[in-house]
């Protein structure tokens, strides 16, 4: 089997610059000669994109369940252009993936905090909506990225970026829950073998993120085991 392409994945919260990021990965690629094709999720262009795009925008409102399996519907309805791509030798960039959709659909929480009492005060509980587990079985199987790049901003740098704009999760308190649900899929994914997981300080300036993307990257594409057949997330 000739050399397969590799499969990178960028996650992060809002404002940490994936998308900045995605495209000088692209182009430093292009400048190396290496094939490589440039994908982003939720692809709003199919039918499930255009619902999951209406939803983000408030147009209209869905279950919990039935937008996470959305976001999810539409990673599959990809995911063999994506393994063909692969195998035809050419590196995948994807801007959010698999983790994006676990992590924010389990941070999700009752909008009524339940509470409980401590004394006289009473301590606030966030009730998980979904939990973990049933948030990442439907991307079991999926293919899975080679490198994942999780790129780390704090809310104080997101907010000197001109803040959160006007869609759906674009606030301090989801990024925050965001945030640990990613650093747990940091974790699980590490053990499991199936990848390997970078955290980046997206808090500095974005040549010197590129210039670390780029180190992982390089020798990564060089002579990394993508050799072997595309693999499955756990
Ligand atoms: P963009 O701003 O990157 O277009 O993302 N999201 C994304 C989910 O809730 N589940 C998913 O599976 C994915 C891929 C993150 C729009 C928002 O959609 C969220 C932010
Ligand atoms: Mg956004």
């Amino acid at each position: 089997m000739s050399k397969r392409g590799a499969f990178i994945a960028i996650e992060g919260l809002d404002r940490s610059g994936k998308s900045t990021q995605a495209s000088a990965l692209i182009k430093r690629l292009e400048a190396a000669n290496v094939p490589c094709k440039h994908i982003k999720f939720p692809d709003r262009t199919t039918p499930i994109g255009k619902m999951i795009d209406s939803y983000l925008q408030s147009k209209t409102e869905l279950d919990d369940h039935v937008i996470h399996l959305l976001f999810s519907a539409n990673r599959w309805e990809l995911a063999s252009s994506i393994v063909k791509a692969l195998e035809e030798g050419t590196t995948v960039v994807c801007d959010r993936y698999a983790f994006s959709g676990i992590a924010f659909s389990a941070a999700k929480v009752l909008p009524r905090e339940t509470t409980s009492k401590d004394g006289d005060s009473t301590i606030p509980i966030p009730t998980h909506v979904l939990s973990y587990e049933w948030c990442r079985a439907p991307e079991i199987s999926l293919p899975a990225p080679d490198l994942t790049f999780l790129l780390e901003v704090s809310p104080e740098k997101a907010e000197s970026r001109g803040g959160y704009g006007e869609e759906r999760y674009e606030n301090k308190e989801v990024q925050e829950h965001v945030r640990q649900v990613f650093d747990r899929i940091g974790e699980e994914i590490e053990s499991s073998g199936v990848g390997k997981w970078v955290v980046l300080d997206a808090d500095l300036d974005k040549d010197e993120v590129e210039q670390s993307v780029w180190d992982e990257v390089k020798p990564f594409i060089e002579h990394m085991g993508v050799s072997g057949p595309v693999r499955k997330l756990w």
